[in-house]
């Protein structure tokens, strides 16, 4: 008899992506022990195997089929396969989003600097780790501008004299006032994405990527969710709607034996729940409770 199968999933090992990744598996149900100078940590709670490598290596694991899953940031993942001239969209399936490790790729000039749109750029010198992403900028604007191509530590090339500008990932802003440059473009929207192959899968491993899809989207949508119950005159339900526009297929039970009161029950997301509850006060609404949501599942 076949061993059951397992899939094996790659995540970054040390980085801004590691904690989210494995906190995110986690919550999916997927438990692992971590211990030094290992690559394979087999879990114990799902038959999958989680790789703990450098992120640049992952989208190459993903379109070999080495890993049949990965958690890569969008950037790493366009990036790394144009530089072998794989075409993401047609090689890796992205399969959901995960809401973080979010950034830009931007490009950025010294602060003083004229620039009145991209042809500004035409003969500058541009230091980047996206020479692949750039390249594909600069062509569809239609200017000629040279990659002076770093590691690391993009952002004190113009002060160095090595470039007349930047193009690096940017998250809150502060590196690039910090070395006095100026964000001017943005030529590429990031977050960490989970990734599949696209190679074929014996239909037993297709079933188990399916399972973790699903927990990790259920897992993924209930991010920054809140369960929001309250009771309330029924008189007061249309100005509930107008404080909570986004309340999702509201739950209305009447209380009571004439109707009058009604308790309603919603998920809301992404909203300052203190201000929220101080309106719906407002309007009436009492035993206000607010729980946290930990999966959403269709
Ligand atoms: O060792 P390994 O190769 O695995 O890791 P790494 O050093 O290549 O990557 P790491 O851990 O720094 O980043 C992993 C991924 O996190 C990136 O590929 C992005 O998808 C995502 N991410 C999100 C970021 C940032 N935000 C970010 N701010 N990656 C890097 N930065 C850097 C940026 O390069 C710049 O130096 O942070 C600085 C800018 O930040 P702000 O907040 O000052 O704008
Ligand atoms: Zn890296």
């Amino acid at each position: 008899m076949n061993p059951t199968p397992r899939v094996r999933i790659a995540i970054q090992k040390k980085g801004r992506l590691s904690e989210r990744s494995v906190e995110l598996l986690r919550r999916c149900g997927v438990d692992f022990d971590v211990r030094t100078d290992q690559l394979l940590f087999p879990s114990s709670s799902f038959p999958i195997d989680v790789m703990l490598v450098r992120d640049d290596d992952i989208p190459l694991y993903v379109y070999e089929g080495i890993c049949e899953l990965g958690i890569v940031g969008q950037n790493v993942l366009e990036e790394t396969l144009a530089a072998r001239a794989v075409n993401v969209a047609e090689n890796v399936r992205t399969l959901t989003a995960l809401g973080f490790g979010k950034c830009r790729l931007a490009i950025a000039v010294p602060k003083g600097d004229r620039y009145d749109g991209a042809k500004t750029l035409d003969g500058k010198r541009l230091a980047t780790s996206y020479p692949q992403l750039l390249g594909r900028y600069l062509k569809s604007k239609g200017v000629t501008a040279s990659c002076v191509e770093m590691n690391g530590s993009v952002e004190i090339a113009p002060a160095l004299q090595l470039a007349d500008g930047i193009c690096d990932l940017v998250q809150t802003g502060s590196t690039l006032v910090a070395n006095g440059l100026r964000e001017v473009e943005t030529i590429f929207e990031s977050q960490a994405v989970l990734v599949q192959t696209q190679r074929p899968l014996e239909p037993e491993k297709q079933q188990l990527v399916r399972r973790l899809e699903q927990r990790v989207v259920g897992v993924t949508r209930a991010v920054g969710a809140k369960y929001v119950m309250m009771n309330a005159p029924r008189s007061a339900l249309e100005a509930i709607r107008k404080i909570m526009p986004g309340m999702e297929s509201p739950s209305v039970i009447p209380l009571g034996d004439d109707g009058q009161k009604v308790a309603v029950h919603t998920v809301a997301r992404e909203t300052d729940f203190w201000v929220l509850v101080e309106q719906l006060k407002a309007v009436g609404a009492s035993s206000i409770l607010i729980a946290p949501v930990e999966k959403i599942i269709d």
